[in-house]
């Protein structure tokens, strides 16, 4: 695989600073590449032949894509007293990552005709949601990680305490950064998205799949049904809100609404299937995160329950399926999500 954006992954004035005074001795750094690792990567043959069919430079929308989120999201969480929480929020915002959801929610307001200004405060506020939840179920009493996106994790650096509250934080404030920030759009319309969202956050959304996963590990009757819930929990329901919000935010009718939906939650399944291949075919240098976790704490996963090779397939039909559903717009509009559903299937971390 080839690294597809390389850009600063912190953004100034933040990136010299090393709060790294909680470090527990057994954490050692990532090697330094880690850290590019950790954003875009796909197979180099693949972004070229997709390019060549739809004329679309994946690579470079995505760079400039994130280079955009990157800035507003540095925006978001200022430096203030107590400087501490904004320094553990900022540390795991402005981590790197790979931005989808962001992406995910401009590309669809753009689709359905709205700007990219519209809908970039929920961009951001979806990014702060998918962080705490990372920060959270990084914590020693959920899934205990030293890594996460090439760094130590957040509570590695600034403690237990520090990284709930971080978390805690980024949630309340992605809720009121939607309130507060989102300009040129009906109240209504805002409304709606913040019912949204919410809905895919707690226990009908990202909360009722971790709890479920909790529940079910070491449990070895763990059968498909069980596993798609989790799956559609943690981890679809945020990238349907993405979408979904994103649309909703551009003044997109039902039929779209219900058309963008149907192709999140394709994609969104298909992410998780991806990642649990990843688990046991990518290495923690690729990932920027322990790679065979799954296995080593015989979690299951698709290719656990139906092998690697049927997972693939599993997730080449849920990207087929997702592209389908785009299939009545103009192909140069459609051009980025379509993108973003091949880059979903293709990803190497
Ligand atoms: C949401 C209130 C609230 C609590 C958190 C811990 C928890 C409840 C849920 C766990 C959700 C979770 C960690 C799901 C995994 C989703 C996933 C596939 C993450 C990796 O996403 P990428 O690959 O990561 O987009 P980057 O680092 O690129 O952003």
């Amino acid at each position: 695989g080839v690294a597809l954006a390389p850009y600063s992954p912190l953004a100034p004035p933040f990136c010299c600073l090393t709060p790294l005074v909680h470090i527990r001795r057994s954490v050692r750094a990532l090697p330094s590449n880690t850290h590019a690792a950790a954003r875009i990567v796909c197979t180099a043959e693949t972004s070229v032949e997709e390019q060549k069919k739809t004329g679309f430079d994946f690579n470079q929308y995505m760079g400039e894509r994130a280079k955009l989120i990157d800035a507003a999201l540095d925006k978001s969480v200022p430096m203030q007293y107590p400087e501490v929480i904004n320094e553990s929020m900022r540390y795991s915002l402005l981590a790197g990552g790979k931005r989808v959801r962001p992406a995910l929610c401009l590309a669809s307001c753009e689709l359905v005709g709205g700007s990219i200004d519209q809908a970039m405060p929920t961009a951001c506020a979806l990014e702060m949601i998918h962080t705490m939840s990372l920060i959270h179920d990084d914590l020693p009493s959920m899934d205990n990680d030293d890594f996460r996106r090439g760094k130590p994790t957040n509570h590695k650096v600034y403690g237990e305490e520090m990284a709930i509250l971080a978390g805690d934080a980024l949630l309340s404030l992605s809720f009121e950064y939607i309130a507060r920030e989102t300009k040129g759009v009906d109240a209504q319309r805002v409304l709606q998205v913040i019912v949204e969202v919410g809905k895919s956050v707690g226990s009908e959304g990202l909360v009722g799949g971790q709890v479920v996963d909790i529940k079910s590990e070491g449990d070895s009757s763990v059968g498909l049904d069980t596993l798609k819930y989790i799956h559609e929990h943690k981890t679809a329901a945020l990238l349907e809100s993405a979408v979904v919000s994103g649309a909703i935010l551009g003044g997109a009718g039902q039929e779209d609404i219900d058309r963008l939906r149907k192709y999140s939650r394709s994609i969104g399944l298909a992410f998780q299937v991806v990642d649990d291949i990843l688990d046991i075919t990518a290495t923690t240098e690729e990932l920027g995160k322990t790679a065979g976790k799954d296995l080593a704490v015989a979690k299951a996963t698709y290719p656990s329950l139906v092998g690697l090779e049927r997972s693939k397939e599993i997730a080449e039909e849920l990207i087929a399926d997702a592209k389908a559903q785009l299939a009545s717009y103009d192909p140069a509009k459609a051009a980025p999500l379509y993108a973003l559903a091949e880059y979903i299937k293709m990803r190497k971390n």
